[in-house]
């Protein structure tokens, strides 16, 4: 942006202020008078438990135990998950899984247990429910991993919705994971975390919670078992974690907790117990398996809000290109739309948006839009019109239009909670498709409405369709997201079928990954926010979505070179790999930071278009698997205690361990290894885990070490695929997975596997195959033969 852009989109927003401003202390006031006058004021309200053990009906999977005062139903399905529901509760309906309720496992039958309890035995879990309705959930071993003392519930006399209580109990040495996106984690210490999309309002750092991506999703690991829980509802909640203590020695373990309080919504769970790998395959097959982003959404994007102009998106391309930096997408902000009307743009600005998108496309570059849910509320704006014709807006308790404020001022919002609307929805995005672009970035869908005081949010008693249930928006919000995300998808699998849509969204909930991924929102510019990119991508892997990352730099204020160059090390190993910041912040393009910095960050650009094949079997891989391209160092060996309390390291498939620099000044840092040999990449020295070591990691680089005997398919330097292999130890074999597709459309490529191992002095690499091992087709190069 040049000096006079700058100015006036300062302009833009300076006087835009005060009218918006007004704006937002109307809306506020609007949001208080209808939740005042369309919720049931909450009077007197009754409390329950089950009561004690009445009688049981065996079911499909499990059956039904009758209380005096409620009932439980359980079913195992198949994939080994274990369903329970209070009250009546059953899987369905529900926004989280991908179909059906999976069928249920004939195997698992109810039967009586000691003291008047009863317990459900399947394969890989036992669940022992007490006569007063405690629920246990044991390993075939016996060992308890979880106990969930009885729910309580309140519940208003005059009906309604009853809120209920849930406390449970884990393992003293058990670590707590996920609950979606957490910029405190990966781990989660002790601490209330609440259950309630909510856009933080400006840059967030390590404090801050809850952000646009909870969800009630729990993974739990200690050493007898990892297992996650799911509480399937969407109303607000929060979740009180308490990490165990371990007695040392005096047997006096005070156990971990878990008090999860929700103001509606029906009480039940899925959980599933294993280890890391096969509790996230049954849990993929539950909400369905992630979206298999383009190949070019795994290269390197370029964002910023505030280009302002079709001449500024050339000179920063132009930038890449003189500095010989890779570039897979440049991504367009609200800037870039006609007076932030959501599916419009500038003429003045953008005039020839379609010619720019086709010599970028020319020159292997792909524009994405963002893409905001709120619609100007004004007549004549073509999809305000065509909304209200199709009566697509969220409306409140007495029939009126919902009007929040956004960025084009007084907006309405789309119910994208009924089928109708998604497909009207959808549909718009061929104006964006006849514009060039050809990936979608969500934004703002928490949803967020500015407000000067209260939650910046639509009113709670907003009427939502809810798939034809009717309800508001107290259960309606967290859906929100999901919803959108799954009106695009549908909407670019009709527009363009022979193409894998690419889209990522801020908000979204449990089953997100069936659309596309998800990027870490404002992210502050700092050091804690570097941490917290890293805690949100592995908490979300952990949560079924896999694709996702940061603003490289941080969204606000300028980072320091070296800031800025551990970011780029750091993302160029992330799924989503996007530089990206506000328009008040300073520039983010790698040859600002000075002759070094630039030369580093070059490294970092033409590693990641090294491992692009790597990055593309990842992703197959997290199709058919549900493992998560970033996963915890401890995912092999949860058991290792050391591992699990490591979060500053991550793997990257099965191949690879990443330790980026999180800290500033450091040239060394501390790895902690798990079990085998380790080959560090940049120096070829090897070292043995479990345990520490402490490597060089100087500004150049950050440390990566490859797996002994891992067989990694790379870009060689024709930019064909080469297989690069890391001798295994000794006596050892090893070995690699290797999918190959296209870049885009839906065939299905095998699974290429295959084997490294010694023969004599020499490493050999084959492929397995139905009859037999054969030579790969693709070169091979050994690596860290001594
Ligand atoms: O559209 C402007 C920004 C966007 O750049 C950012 O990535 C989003 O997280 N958007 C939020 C709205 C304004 C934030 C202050």
């Amino acid at each position: 942006m040049d000096g006079r852009d700058l100015v006036r989109s300062m302009k833009t927003v300076g006087s835009a202020g005060a009218a918006q401003g007004l704006r937002t202390v109307r809306a506020a006031w609007r949001r208080r008078r209808a939740d005042a006058t369309g919720l049931p004021a909450r009077g007197a309200e009754r409390a329950r438990v089950p009561g004690p053990v009445q009688d049981v009906e065996p079911g499909p999977g499990g059956g039904t135990i009758r209380f005096s005062r409620s009932e439980l139903r359980i079913l195992v399905a198949v994939n080994g998950a274990v369903f329970w529901g209070w009250d009546g509760a059953c899987p369905e309906p529900s926004y989280a899984l991908a179909g059906r309720c999976p069928e249920p496992d004939p195997r698992a039958v109810l039967e009586p247990d000691k003291d008047g309890g009863w317990r459900v035995v399947a394969e890989r879990v036992t669940i022992v429910v007490s006569r007063h309705g405690a629920v246990e959930v044991r390993t075939p071993g016996g060992v308890t991993l979880r106990r969930d003392l009885p729910p309580r519930w309140w519940e208003p006399r005059d009906g309604g919705p009853a809120r209920w209580m849930q406390r449970s109990e884990v393992a003293a040495d058990a670590r707590f994971f996920g609950l979606g996106g957490r910029a405190s984690g990966p781990r989660l210490r002790g601490g209330t975390y609440r259950l309630w999309n909510t856009d933080p309002g400006g840059a967030f750092g390590r404090a801050d919670d809850p952000l646009s991506l909870t969800m009630p999703v729990q993974l739990v690991v200690s050493d007898a078992a990892t297992h996650l829980v799911f509480h399937d509802t969407s109303w607000d909640g929060t979740v009180t974690l308490r990490e165990g203590e371990e007695g040392a020695g005096s047997g006096h373990d005070r156990p971990g907790s878990c008090e999860l309080r929700m103001d509606g919504g029906p009480l039940r769970c899925w959980v599933v117990v294993g280890t890391p790998a096969r509790v996230l395959l049954a849990w993929a097959s539950l909400t369905g398996a992630p979206a298999l982003p383009p190949a070019w959404a795994l290269g390197h994007h370029h964002a910023r809000w505030g280009f302002g102009s079709e001449q500024e998106v050339r000179r920063i391309v132009a930038g890449y290109h003189e500095h010989g930096l890779p570039l897979d997408a440049v991504h367009l902000d609200i800037d870039h739309y006609d007076d932030h009307q959501v599916f419009t743009v500038d003429q003045d600005r953008f005039p020839k948006l379609p010619v720019l998108a086709e010599e970028l496309r020319r020159d292997g570059i792909r524009l994405v839009s963002i893409v905001d849910p709120a619609v100007k509320a004004e007549p004549g704006n073509a999809v305000y019109d065509s909304g209200l014709a199709e009566d697509a807006f969220v409306r409140d308790a007495s029939g009126r239009l919902v009007e929040g404020v956004v960025w084009p001022g007084e907006a309405v919002f789309p119910d994208f909670t009924h089928a109708r609307v998604r497909r009207w929805w959808g549909e718009l995005y061929g104006e964006r498709l006849g514009q060039g672009f050809a990936g979608f970035w969500h934004d703002m869908n928490e949803p967020t409405s500015f407000t000067a005081f209260g939650e910046p949010t639509l009113p709670r008693s907003a009427r939502h369709a809810l798939d034809g249930r009717d309800g508001d928006h107290r259960e309606a919000h967290n859906v929100y997201a999901l919803c959108m995300a799954r009106a695009a998808y549908e909407g670019l699998r009709e527009l363009l079928p022979e193409e894998r849509p690419f889209l990522f969204s801020r908000s979204g909930w449990a089953g997100l990954q069936r659309y596309g991924g998800t990027w870490s929102g404002d992210v502050a510019t700092g050091w804690p926010g570097l941490r917290a990119s890293l805690s949100l991508v592995m908490g979300l892997g952990l949560c079924g979505v896999p694709y996702s990352g940061p603003d490289v730099g941080g969204f606000d204020g300028s980072p320091s070179p070296e800031l800025y160059l551990r970011w780029f090390q750091l993302g160029a190993y992330l799924p989503l790999f996007r530089t990206h910041a506000s328009m008040r912040a300073g520039r983010r393009e790698p040859w600002e930071f000075g002759p070094e910095v630039l030369e580093h960050a070059r490294v970092a650009l033409v590693e990641r278009r090294r491992l692009l094949p790597y990055f593309v079997t990842l992703a197959h891989l997290a199709r058919r698997t549900g493992a998560p391209y970033v996963r915890p160092v401890w995912w092999g060996a949860p058991e290792d205690r050391a591992l699990r309390d490591c979060e500053d390291a991550f793997l990257l498939g099965d191949c690879l361990l990443v330790a980026p620099v999180l800290d500033p000044g450091a040239e060394r840092r501390a790895v902690h290894l798990p079990r085998g040999l380790w080959y560090d990449t940049a120096t070829g020295r090897r070292h043995r885990g479990p345990g520490q070591v402490l490597v060089d990691a100087p500004l150049s680089r950050i440390p990566v070490f490859a797996r002994a005997g891992a067989v990694i398919p790379v870009r060689g330097d024709d930019g064909g695929l080469e297989l690069e292999v890391w001798t295994p130890a000794r006596g050892r074999t090893g070995g690699g997975l290797v999918v190959r597709d296209t870049g885009d459309g839906w065939d299905e490529p095998e699974v290429e596997r295959y084997v490294a191992r010694w023969e004599g002095r020499q490493v050999v690499v084959e492929r397995e195959g139905e009859d037999g091992l054969y030579e790969p087709s693709h070169p091979v190069r050994v690596r860290g033969l001594v």
